[in-house]
């Protein structure tokens, strides 16, 4: 039985709610191109298309569900008598509406914004612009999404070593373990002696370092696992 559980789960496992994944053959990254809308220097050359790529994304979870991969891991958490620390990479905030509270979003959560001025976070307000005051320092100009772009440092990452460190079982979920730091997480489990799983529809580019994998879609797989 383990004592301390982290689990990292990236966009498979909202997949089946209605979310998007990134690098599947119909993901985000097959209809636009990440470099003009998720890296600071795509921010700077064209704010408004940013802005405009974003408020597409939060559109299309205005009607979408916790599904029942969610849900099997808000229940382990309330369940689980040892620790249990959720890092997803997701930007979405199905974990939290499921129930899960010990949560990371380490790539931030794009109904938040940040001021590049202040760089005070608060609540995204329908379709806000670059021209949206911010609503702590006032300054207009600074709005972005609160949400890390690639060569951005992702959130909370001493927070995340040091569970990491301590963890004694290391799940792995949805996500194709492309995108560093994350990617690299099963190994820093593995080297603290943490059994690692990997939960995902097909085998990640990490999966030689998983102890064991179960493929197949997430709602099947997760609470299969952990019930
Ligand atoms: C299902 C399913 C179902 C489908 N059921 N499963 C060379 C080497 C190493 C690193 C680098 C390098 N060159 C550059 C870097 C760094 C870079 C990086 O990793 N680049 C790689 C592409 C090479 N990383 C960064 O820049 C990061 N910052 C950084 O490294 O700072 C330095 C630092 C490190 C450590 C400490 C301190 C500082 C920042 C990365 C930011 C990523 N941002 C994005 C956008 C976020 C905002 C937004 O959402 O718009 O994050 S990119 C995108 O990819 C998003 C995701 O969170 C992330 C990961 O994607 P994910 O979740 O894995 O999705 P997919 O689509 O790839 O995979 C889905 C999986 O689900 C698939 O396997 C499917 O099979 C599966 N699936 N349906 C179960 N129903």
């Amino acid at each position: 039985m383990p004592s301390s559980i982290v689990i990292l789960t990236g966009a498979g496992i909202s997949a089946e709610s209605g979310i998007s994944t990134f690098r599947d053959p119909d993901g985000i990254w097959a209809k636009v191109d990440y470099r003009d809308v998720a890296t600071p220097q795509g921010f700077a050359a064209n704010p408004a298309l940013v802005h405009a790529f974003y408020n597409w994304r939060r559109k299309n979870v205005l009607s979408v569900e916790p599904n029942a991969a969610h849900l099997a891991l808000a229940r382990l958490e309330s369940a689980f008598p040892g620790d249990v620390l959720l890092v997803t990479q997701n930007v979405d905030s199905l974990h939290e509406r499921a129930g899960s509270r010990n949560l990371i979003h380490m790539h931030g959560q794009h109904d938040q914004a940040l001021c590049n001025a202040c760089g005070k976070r608060s609540a995204w307000a329908g379709e806000m612009s670059l021209e949206s005051p911010c609503p702590a320092c006032r300054g207009v100009g600074h709005m972005r999404p609160d949400v890390v772009w690639f060569g951005e440092t992702p959130y909370q990452m001493e927070r995340i070593q040091a569970a990491l460190a301590g963890c004694d079982l290391f799940l792995s979920i949805g996500t194709s373990g492309n995108v560093y730091p994350a990617a690299g997480f099963v190994r820093e489990a593995r080297s603290a002696g943490a059994r690692t799983v990997e939960l995902n529809l097909e085998p990640s580019q990490g999966a030689g370092y998983f102890d064991e994998a179960e493929h197949g879609p997430a709602t099947r797989v997760v609470p299969r696992f952990v019930e």
